[in-house]
């Protein structure tokens, strides 16, 4: 048999992009592993992606277009044609246009597949139709905005920078399961000498990389990171010139905030003892070039943002900005390589349409009104367990009145409540062009097997909605190939002098990325921010998290699972059964107030909803929070719930996020534990 290899890229939402080598024949692929030519990658690949031609070819693809036969969420469904799928999905958005106006049209889409062009092919189709937007804020925008705050355009380092740091703090992340990459560049530094702190709320599977673990109260990293500044003012740890020559606003800090966060009260927002807070300081402010990896989990709280914003200002502190193996890497951005709105073409919108929070799914299916949403196309997302409140998510799915459409590859719990449910390539079947947010490599992928079955992707299936509609605009006819083309003919200073031949042969090429020197930072004061006049509190403080509601004790952590990422891998039996039950960690002392036993089935609960879970007593977890690996599929669910049924729809304070880990339950053992 002819066996041929091809270069790609693994098209999930994770920060390492990794390359891929994938060998076919006769048009299936057989074998994927990473590839060793990838200077970032290096070969690795998660446990994951080990196994990719299972999940292409599994044997729960979806491959005929299917329309519903029994209730929504039952499953029941026939096959139809794609020309029945489509014109059925036209005549039905042009009766919902008539009646209520184009915006009762909501496009729902998320991290599916990362590549530039299928990840966005929806929106100018979107934006021709007038269909309502969607504000895509359900991952980490509060983040962005708390590290804008402080060092605007500023390019984060390589990642790779590490590995001069003698101090590396792992910030709120759990790279052993979400940055294995980065994971093992630390743990070459740790070879090389470098001290390892890891900061969260449970002893997550990255403290075994650690000398040191802090786990501190959910939420109350601003704090710390206050406290922490309090101690190098104090103690005379800052870097007195760094901070004259690049910082603006340490006097006002000095002089209004810090007063208000000495170590006993640090200690008490916390819960870290002001010993552990000093020696952190101390080994913090000693070092030679401390390197903080900031996660996004810490970011997922009502005060995600100025958390963001207080850590970040931190390293400016100790002048380890300035130096190499030291700052703060928090994610690359690389957005300005791309002029992106040639693919989504904001243009072709007559008049701005109304914008709906993703994370408000609940709500905008069961409560807007002028027009409500009649119809709901989703494409590479999986909002029937990804969203928060997942008991809104699925009563506003039920409604009778609302037109489903979902693009999937498998049959998800969204594509459950889908009227019309059409099959989706996988990567491997598909051309795309990728960027991370973990690194500043950027790959080019083409279609290197045919569709399976009669899979169409993001962008085919576009061009015949859009023929289906009678759109006569010929940009809806480009194919993926050639809209990257046109992408890439723009020229952009990220993208000077990289090396378009490998590019176009498939390989992983590194944008050349601008160290800003003189000034060193891209502000408008060209210095680090501390004091920022442009927002609203022009200096940082610590903002408590969201309050808990009456009557419930426990914080919900919801943290990501180590083989799976979010709802996607589930499809996968192997690394289901090797993950195990749907679990909740909770902690002895917990578990013996509430007579719940190791491996029985128990209930979590609060006033959004229940959902059971297998527990799992460990002392990895303090007492007063429990912890949810995973985004689980409902079938996989010991009970009919699974993790977000719990957690709400409130947002961040700045950027509209997701507050998934700033939530409170109660837990009792289930009624047949
Ligand atoms: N295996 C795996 N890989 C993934 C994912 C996955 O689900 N599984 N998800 C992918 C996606 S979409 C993303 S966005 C990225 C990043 O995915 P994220 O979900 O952002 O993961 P992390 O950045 O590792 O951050 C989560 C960590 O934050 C910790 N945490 C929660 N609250 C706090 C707090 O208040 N303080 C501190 N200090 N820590 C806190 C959690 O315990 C957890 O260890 O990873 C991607 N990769
Ligand atoms: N409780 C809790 N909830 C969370 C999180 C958490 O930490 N805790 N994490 C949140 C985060 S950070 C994120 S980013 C979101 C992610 O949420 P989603 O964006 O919904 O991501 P996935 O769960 O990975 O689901 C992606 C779906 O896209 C499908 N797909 C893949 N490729 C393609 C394609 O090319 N075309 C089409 N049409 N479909 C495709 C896959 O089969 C999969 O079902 O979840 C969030 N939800
Ligand atoms: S999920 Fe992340 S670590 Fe795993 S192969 Fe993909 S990019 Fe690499
Ligand atoms: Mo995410």
């Amino acid at each position: 048999m002819p066996f041929e290899t091809h270069r790609s890229v693994c098209p999930y939402d994770c920060p390492d992009s990794c390359g891929l080598l994938v060998t076919v024949t006769l048009g299936r692929a057989v074998r994927v592993t990473g590839d060793p030519e990838h200077p970032y990658t290096k070969g690795k690949l998660c446990p994951k992606m080990a196994g990719y031609q299972r999940t292409v070819h599994s044997p729960r693809r979806l491959t005929r277009p299917l329309l519903r036969t029994g209730p929504k969420g039952s499953g029941q469904f026939r096959e139809i044609s794609w020309d029945e799928a489509t014109a059925t999905i036209a005549a039905r958005w042009r009766d919902i246009i008539h009646n209520f106006g184009a915006q009762a049209i909501l496009p729902y889409s998320y991290g599916g597949t990362k590549g530039l062009f299928q990840r966005n092919a929806g929106h100018p189709f979107f934006h021709y139709l007038g269909g309502s937007r969607l504000e895509r804020t359900i991952c980490s925008p509060a983040k962005e905005v708390g590290l804008a705050a402080v060092l605007g355009e500023t390019p984060a380092p390589r990642p790779e920078e590490v590995l001069a740091g003698d101090l590396v703090i792992l910030w709120g992340i759990n790279a052993a399961a979400t940055s294995i990459h980065f994971f093992n560049l630390v743990s070459q530094a740790r070879k090389n000498g470098a001290r390892v702190w890891l900061i969260d709320t449970y002893e997550t599977p990255t403290a075994v990389l650690a000398d040191e673990v802090i786990l501190l109260r959910p939420g109350s990293d601003g704090a710390l990171a206050l406290g922490l500044m309090w101690l190098l003012d104090q103690n005379g740890l800052t870097d007195t010139t760094f901070l004259e020559r690049h910082v603006q606003g340490f006097r006002e800090l000095q002089e209004q905030v810090l007063p208000h966060y000495p170590p006993a009260r640090v200690a008490e927002l916390t819960g870290i003892s002001e010993e552990r807070l000093t020696e952190l300081a101390t080994a913090y402010g000693s070092a030679r070039a401390p390197f903080i990896r900031l996660g996004s989990g810490l970011s997922r709280y009502g005060n995600g943002a100025m958390t963001v914003r207080t850590i970040t200002c931190l390293p400016a502190l100790v002048g380890a900005y300035g130096k190499k193996g030291g700052g703060l890497f928090g994610e690359t951005s690389t957005s300005g390589a791309f002029d992106l709105s040639t693919i989504t073409r904001e243009d072709f919108m007559t008049t701005p349409t109304r914008i709906i929070n993703m994370n408000r799914l609940g709500t905008a299916l069961n409560s807007l009104t002028v027009p409500p949403v009649k119809a709901l196309y989703v494409y590479h997302s999986n909002p029937a367990v990804v969203a928060p409140d997942q008991n809104q998510v699925l009563q506003g799915l039920a409604r009778e009145d609302l037109f489903t459409v979902v693009h999937e590859r498998f049959l998800t719990d969204t594509a459950r409540y889908a009227d019309i449910v059409l099959p989706a390539t996988s990567s491997l079947e598909q051309s795309d062009l990728y960027r991370s947010y973990g690194t500043y490599y950027i790959q080019r992928t083409r279609a290197i097997i045919p569709p399976v079955g009669e899979s169409r992707s993001n962008g085919e299936t576009f061009t015949l909605l859009a023929q289906a509609m009678g759109f006569d605009e010929p940009f809806f006819r480009l194919s993926a190939d050639e809209q990257i083309d046109r992408l890439l003919a723009i020229p952009r200073p990220l993208r000077e002098g990289i090396d378009s031949a490998a590019l176009a042969a498939g390989k992983a090429v590194e944008l050349s990325v601008p160290q800003p020197n003189d000034p060193l930072f891209a502000t408008p004061s060209g210095k680090v921010e501390i004091l920022n006049p442009r927002e609203e509190s022009p200096l940082p403080s610590y903002l408590p998290p969201h309050e808990a509601a009456a009557g419930y004790p426990l914080r919900l952590m919801t943290a990501p699972a180590l083989l799976a990422l979010n709802s996607t891998f589930f499809e996968r039996d192997d690394l289901r059964q090797r993950l195990g039950e749907m679990s909740l960690l909770l902690s002895p002392s917990d578990a013996a107030l509430r007579g719940i036993r190791d491996g029985a089935k128990v209930t979590a609960f609060n006033d959004l909803g229940e959902v059971e879970f297998i527990a799992r007593v460990t002392p990895k977890v303090p007492s007063g929070r429990v912890v949810a690996e995973g985004v689980w599929w409902l079938e996989f669910a010991p009970g009919t719930r699974s993790v977000n049924a719990l957690t709400s729809q409130r947002l961040t304070d700045q950027g509209e996020g997701s507050t998934f880990y700033d939530n409170w339950v109660d837990l009792r053992p289930a009624p047949d534990a």
